[in-house]
């Protein structure tokens, strides 16, 4: 599949990885929008948050296990924000499930 994503994934397109296993990659956002800005997507394609199923508990749960590793790694001790882009309307640019781990600084509370 010619997906930006999974070709981060698989190594093909290099990325500033932050964390990585079998099922997961977290890696810096190539665009920064807050100091620290990081995305955590599942190895497998998934288009996004509206084809998550059941089946896909486990994996989702691991990521949100990780996302805490990560921000005290990354020293986000005054709190970060989780976003995920879902569909054109929220500006999904990669159809690749992502996670935006956004921390740093005080982050806007504009939602819309
Ligand atoms: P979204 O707009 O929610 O689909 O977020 C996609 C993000 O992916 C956007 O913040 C920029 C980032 N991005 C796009 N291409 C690349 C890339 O080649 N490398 C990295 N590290 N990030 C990318």
């Amino acid at each position: 599949m010619d997906c930006l994503f999974c070709k981060i994934a698989a190594g093909e397109i290099p990325s500033a990885k932050v964390y990585e296993d079998e099922t997961i990659l977290a890696f810096r956002d190539i665009n920064p929008q807050a100091p620290t800005h990081i995305l955590v997507i599942p190895k497998a394609h998934i288009g996004s948050v509206a084809e998550l199923t059941e089946a896909n508990a486990a994996l989702v749960g691991h990521i949100f296990a990780v996302i805490p590793e990560i921000a005290v790694r990354e020293g986000l001790t005054g709190g970060f924000r989780i976003v995920s882009n879902c569909g054109p309307d929220a500006g999904q640019s990669v159809p690749h499930l992502h996670f935006h781990i956004l921390g740093g600084k005080e982050l806007s509370l504009e939602m819309a």
